[in-house]
């Protein structure tokens, strides 16, 4: 869709120089297809401490800008993050500040409305979710796995109305992909969360998401559930680094076919 802006110009350019002034005014419009085309933007979703950023920076091959053990700081704008390859393809991520920020509505209207994105990466982690301090607050934050599953999916809900609405609104197709990480941490049980974040799937997040797909109808949202993890356990744990990273190549060869890069 054009913006009521484009057209004007273009309209301006016509009556007043004719063809290469319009043509000019139509560049910028013409480069920034270009730019979605090569390098989609990616809103990036999830409660706090999920591993929204972890996960980010290992899509964008960026090293983790935070010290170890020192990151347990909940963000309170939104990231960006721009991944290039050596064919000028890449994603343009959003990450989206997790519930306790006063920036989150703000953040969400700029992904799903204002500048819609292409598409959706929204993270869980079935349940484990590293628990954070609001601010302002002492002691030791410590919430049951139960706690943790219930708040995934409230935020979930609010997410998913609107990607609905983006999704409503446009002609082209919208992707979303669940990314289940922290998979090291539950790595006998894979299997078992994929199936609970899935659609059809019975489960309160599965009834979710047919809601969605109902509300956006089929043909406009397409949905996958990977499981995924930013940091593996060593060599003898059952989900070594080296299963992570062919993890996160799955999820990666996903975001390329639904981007068109493949
Ligand atoms: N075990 C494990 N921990 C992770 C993984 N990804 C992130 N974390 C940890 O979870 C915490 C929250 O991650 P972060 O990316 O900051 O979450 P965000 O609030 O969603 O951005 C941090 O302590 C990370 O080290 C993972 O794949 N496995
Ligand atoms: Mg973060």
């Amino acid at each position: 869709m054009q913006s009521p802006l484009r057209h004007g110009r273009a309209a301006l350019g016509t009556t007043i120089a004719g063809g290469a002034l319009a043509a000019l005014s139509q560049a910028p419009e013409r480069a920034s297809r270009l730019l979605r085309h090569r390098y989609p933007t990616v809103a990036v979703t999830g409660m706090t401490g999920v591993g929204k950023t972890r996960l980010v920076d290992r899509l964008a091959r960026r090293a983790s800008t935070q010290a170890e053990g020192a990151q347990d700081v909940g963000s309170a704008v939104m990231e960006r993050r721009t991944r290039r390859d050596a064919r000028m393809r890449g994603y343009r991520f959003r990450v989206v500040p997790g519930e306790n920020a006063a920036t989150r509505l703000g953040a969400l209207d700029e992904v799903f409305h204002d500048e819609p994105v292409d598409g959706v990466l929204h993270v869980v982690a079935h349940g484990h979710a590293t628990p954070r301090r609001t601010a302002g607050t002492t002691g030791t934050a410590v919430a049951t796995r139960e706690e943790q599953l219930a708040a995934e999916l409230e935020d979930w809900s609010i997410t998913a109305h609107r990607i609905a609405g983006m999704a409503v609104r446009r002609d082209r197709p919208t992707w979303l992909i669940i990314a289940v990480t922290k998979a090291d941490l539950f790595a006998d049980d894979v299997d078992a969360a994929v199936d609970y974040y899935s659609p059809g799937s019975g489960s309160p997040f599965g009834d979710k998401l047919d809601e969605l797909r109902a509300l956006a109808g089929g043909a406009k949202l397409s949905i996958d559930v990977l499981p995924v993890c930013s940091q593996g356990g060593g060599r003898k744990s059952s989900m070594p680094d080296k299963a992570c990273t062919d993890l996160l190549g799955r999820l990666e060869l996903r975001m390329a076919q639904l981007s068109g890069h493949v």
